[in-house]
């Protein structure tokens, strides 16, 4: 039911300074108005306040008339609210049960305990925002570094929105052009040609395709970049992991096989957070303990973006690194993945392998060129974590590799949402194949339905033509009360 009116607490669980508790519908302001008094004058029911204005009042709990807590209240009326509609937030002291006391108290009047992200749901059902900014809400509330969260916030003021709406005007467009030629016949509409259409539909996909060019990119600043360091035992992957912390997060010792189970931390490299994996060595073994760590270290490097793979510099090269590095080749690592069969550069997806050298303060010892030989596609760095040698260089080295040399300005709007770019890209793939009915020589309403395909795609981002069950998918990944 869309008019019903809902209510949650609104802050995270837990103890604060103040928490609050959110209703928003039709009814919301008749609910809480009877739970609340002057403090001083228990009997009598103070009329609603003005809207967007803080009131300082008492509620009660309706069916004992107790006092449950000193409250500040605002009640907002529609359309300026969250959600559009009338909404009321009651901001209690942050204790767990007296946030939950309001709250029995306000559903004890009528309201309805609020769905995951169906506040922000109904912003959007009600026109306050589009699917894009609606999703921005969440990235923003979950970002990790300033970078991330500044992408969240473009696309929330919208910025994402109008890109992928001017693509979809454009595209409209041509559909326009076309069906006037095909519905009105008799009226001298004249037939459009091919070459009046090709720029017109090369304009869409120009825009499309630069969206989907920063668009691996700005994935990583949302999501972070898995980044497993990996080789075999005393190498110096939890001195590599410290040192790019800049913590003594994990233990070190001389002793081979130290690590046991996987340690995972977050480093910011240049805004994207970097989600760093220690592993325990990869080694043959017959211990029980060690042999389940070296399966999370495999498991590790399957699931990483990128690997960091670590030699000790200072000593020839053992059996154990030549099958650490085999591993990491069946595994896929080191070449060109393409994600996409009419694939241009932009979709072309690398699991990049940075082979570190480390204990770099020590005479190389290590057969390089072997390794090389190995790794053509590589980055080399040496480093030493005893000396600090190289370290910044390895940080470089692992934001060239994904950021290529692109540097993301307070302005940028990029995608962030791999829901978008999988939209994205099928809205290239129809443009794409109208291009091609179009060069077949093809009747136009093929090629309308192509670009009838997609203009639905770019809805898709922005939500005109998403499906009911999208929507529940979306929203309800969103916390409680949000
Ligand atoms: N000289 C020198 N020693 C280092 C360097 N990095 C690490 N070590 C030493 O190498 C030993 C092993 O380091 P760790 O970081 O525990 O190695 P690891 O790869 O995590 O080892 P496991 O957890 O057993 O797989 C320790 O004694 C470190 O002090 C370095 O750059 N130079
Ligand atoms: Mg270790």
């Amino acid at each position: 039911m869309q008019n019903d009116t809902i209510a949650a607490i609104a802050t995270p669980p837990g103890v604060g300074g103040i928490g609050v508790v959110r209703v928003s519908g039709t009814d919301a302001f008749s609910l809480v108005a009877p739970l609340l008094r002057r403090p001083g004058k228990p009997q009598e029911v103070p009329p609603i306040p003005p809207s967007h204005m803080l009131i300082y009042r008492h509620i009660i709990d309706p069916t004992t008339q107790d006092v449950l807590d000193e409250v500040l209240v605002a009640f907002m009326h529609a359309p300026h609210s969250y959600t559009a509609e009338d909404v009321v937030e009651i901001q209690g002291h942050g204790g767990p049960l007296i946030l939950k006391r309001i709250l029995r108290s306000v559903l004890a009047q009528g309201a309805r305990m609020a769905n995951p992200g169906e506040f922000t749901l109904r912003a959007f059902l009600n026109g306050r925002m589009d699917l894009a900014q609606a999703e921005a809400v969440m990235d923003l509330i979950g970002a990790q570094t300033e970078a991330g969260q500044r992408l969240a916030m473009q696309q929330l003021r919208g910025r994402l929105s109008e890109q992928v709406q001017a693509a979809r005007q454009a595209t409209l467009g041509v559909i326009a052009r076309i069906e006037a030629s095909i519905d009105f016949p008799e009226d001298d509409v004249p037939t459009p040609q091919p070459e009046e259409l090709r720029p017109l539909i090369a304009l869409a996909q120009q825009q499309v395709d630069l969206l989907l060019a920063g668009s691996e990119q700005g994935r990583l600043y949302r999501q972070g970049l898995r980044t497993a360091i990996i080789g075999r035992p005393n190498v110096g992957k939890s001195s590599l992991l410290n040192a790019l912390l800049r913590t003594e997060r994990a233990i070190v010792t001389p002793v081979a096989g130290t690590t046991r189970d996987t340690v995972e931390e977050i480093a910011n490299l240049r805004g994207i957070p970097l989600h760093l994996i220690d592993t325990a060595g990869i080694t043959p073994t017959t211990d029980p303990v060690e042999q389940i760590g070296v399966e999370r270290s495999r498991a590790a490097a399957e699931s990483a973006d990128v690997v960091l793979l670590v030699y000790d510099g200072s000593e020839p090269l053992t059996e154990q690194d030549r099958k650490v590095s085999s591993e990491l080749q069946a595994m896929g690592f080191g070449e060109y993945i393409t994600l996409d069969a009419s694939a241009n550069d932009a979709y072309q997806h690398r699991r990049p392998v940075v082979v570190v050298v480390n204990k770099a303060d020590r005479p190389l010892r290590l057969e390089v060129a072997e390794i090389g030989a190995a790794w053509p596609q590589a980055t080399f760095v040496k480093t030493s974590t005893l000396t600090g040698e190289g370290l910044a260089t390895l940080e470089e080295a692992i934001a060239d590799l994904v950021l290529a040399g692109k540097v993301l300005s307070n302005e940028s709007v990029l995608v962030t949402n791999v829901r978008h770019q999988e939209a994205l890209r099928q809205a290239a793939e129809h443009l794409q194949a109208s291009v091609i009915s179009l060069e077949q020589g093809l009747p136009l309403d093929f090629v309308s339905i192509d670009l009838r395909a997609a203009y639905d795609a770019l809805g898709e981002v922005t939500g005109e033509t998403a499906s009911e069950d999208l929507l529940d998918k979306i929203f309800s990944e969103f916390c409680i009360g949000k």
